[in-house]
Formats: structure tokens, sequence, C-alpha cells
């Protein structure tokens, strides 16, 4: 492997922060939030006792400040897995590479990422208003065909690729190799699941405006396979965390349930009561 870094390929800024996230790594927490929406930033960073960093560039805003004492950041990721592949890897980059020498360091450095979105059900008895955590995630977005592979198998993911049948879409499966700590952070969460996360919000997700959808059936078939509800990220960040050694946890809001056709009345309020639920849980 070439030690030494292009400068085409990691990419500095003038400040020598990286590219897109515009961070330096000591604007960098160790505990990282990630959330989609960049308005969320500032409606989480409002509970810390101290912001002391603010930056941002393009959809990526990042407050670091602490948190009942405690050092922690919040960014926003905007939506989509093509996202997440900037953040992932320049997180890693803020921590595993010498930005000034452009080289590994020799030390490896996990990151604790907890992603706090929002989600549509696809299991009807999936009430919105709800906390769903997951354990194993679909990714039907095709982000981690470019990297290389890593089998994981269990019987979910066996039984889902045994049975899924839209041949053009090539899934991968991963899974929260923080299972066994969710319990410390997510015990009482209301429900636990399976996400599937998509490159879309329409089609990708069964919604049909003008256009159909690859399938009448999709939600139930994907119900029927496992999945409990649908999103845009959390794929490609379980699936980088496990490729680059940092632990990830996903918790949703569930704001849509798409087999009853219902949203949440008032998605502002779902969204604080989830920054609180999150926030009074990572941090106690
Ligand atoms: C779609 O409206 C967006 O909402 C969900 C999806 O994953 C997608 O990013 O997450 P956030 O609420 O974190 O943005
Ligand atoms: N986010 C999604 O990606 N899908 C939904 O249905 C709701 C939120």
């Amino acid at each position: 492997m070439i030690n030494k870094l292009a400068d085409s390929e990691l990419v500095l800024n003038d400040d020598g922060s990286v590219y897109h996230l515009n961070l330096l790594p000591e604007d960098l927490a160790d505990k990282v939030l990630l959330v989609g929406d960049p308005d969320r930033v500032p409606k989480v960073s409002k509970y810390f006792d101290t912001i002391d960093i603010k930056k941002n560039k393009r959809e990526f805003y990042t407050h670091t400040g602490t948190l009942r004492g405690e050092r922690i950041t919040v960014m926003s990721t905007g939506i989509g897995t093509e996202n997440i592949d900037i953040v992932m890897n320049e997180l890693d980059a803020l921590v595993n590479i010498d930005l000034k020498e452009k080289e590994f360091k020799k030390e490896h450095k996990s990151l604790e990422l907890f992603r706090m979105g929002t989600c549509g059900s696809v299991n009807p008895d999936i009430e919105v208003n709800n906390m769903l955590v997951t354990e194993n995630v679909v990714g039907l977005d095709g982000l981690l065909h470019f990297y290389q592979d890593y089998k994981f198998e269990n019987e979910f993911s066996k039984n889902f690729l045994e049975k899924f049948p839209y041949e053009k879409i090539k899934p991968m499966l991963y899974f929260s190799d923080w299972a066994e700590d969710i319990a410390d952070y997510y015990a009482d969460a209301k429900y636990r699941g399976n996400t599937a996360t998509f490159p879309g919000f329409y089609a990708p997700q069964g919604r049909q405006l003008r256009l159909k959808a690859l399938d009448d059936k999709f939600l139930e078939t994907l119900n029927n396979l496992g999945v409990s509800n649908f999103e845009m990220e959390t794929s490609a960040i379980y699936g980088l965390s496990k490729l680059l050694g940092h632990k990830a946890i996903t918790v949703n809001c569930v704001i849509a349930n798409r087999r009853r056709g219902e949203f949440a009345s008032d998605h502002h309020a779902s969204e604080k009561m989830m920054i609180e639920w999150v926030l009074d849980r990572i941090i106690k």
C-alpha cells in the first residue's frame, strides 16, 4: 500500500482542513452525531453547555462543544449515501491520517458515530413518532459496491438475499457491530429493526407521484423479507464504519407509516422529541 497520499487524492483547503467538511483535526470530538438536515445542527447544539467550533461548507455544517462536560460534535450530512461517502472518508482522514505529511498514522483511532435521522416505516404496526434502532441494514444504493468487499452473513441477510426478487438491484447487507452496546444507549427504544437504505425518496422508496415505480407491491415485498423502515444513509454509515474501523449506530424517528399512508402531524415536534431522546441517552 502507498503511504504518502497525492494532493489529488487527499484534497485539503488552504488552511489544511479537509476539502468538503472544512474541518481541522482539533475541530472534531470522538463522539459525533450525524444528522441529515443542516437546520438540525443548531437544534441539537442549543442543548450543549458550550459551542466552541462552528464551521460549514456546502451542506456540511459542524458544531463542536461540550454536553454535560463531555466533548461532542454534531454534523449535517445532507441527503444520501454519496454524501456519506465524503463524510466517512473525511472524518476518518481527520483522525487516522497525518494531514501535514499526508501519511497514514501508525495508531488507529475509532470514532463513535450516532446517526439521528428520520425514516418511513413499511411495517404497518410500526407507529409514527417512535424511535427505531437499526440492527441490520440493506444497502440498495450501490455505494459499497465500489469498495473492497467484506463477507457478512447472518440469518436475516441469508434469507433476504435468497428471496430478494428484483434482479437489477444488487443489495449489500451490513449490521451495527455495536449491537452489544446498543443496550448501553438505546435499550428503551420502542423498536429495533432492519433498515433499507435507498438512492432516492420517490420511486426508489416505492413512492409514485406521476411516475410508476418498479413494483406496486414493493413495500409489502420488502416488509415480508424482514425490512422495517426506509431511509437514505445508514447502509453507507454502517458499511464504511465497518471497513474503516469506527463504531456506528442509527436511530431514526419514524415520521411516516407508508403502509397506512400516515405522516407525523408535526414533524418539527417529532424532530425535537428525537433530539432530546438521543442526547439524554448518549451522554448521561
Ligand atoms: C429524506 O427526507 C431525508 O430524511 C431522512 C432520509 O434518510 C433523507 O436524508 O433522514 P434525515 O432526517 O436525517 O435527513
Ligand atoms: N425519510 C425517508 O427517506 N423516507 C421517509 O419515508 C421518511 C423520511
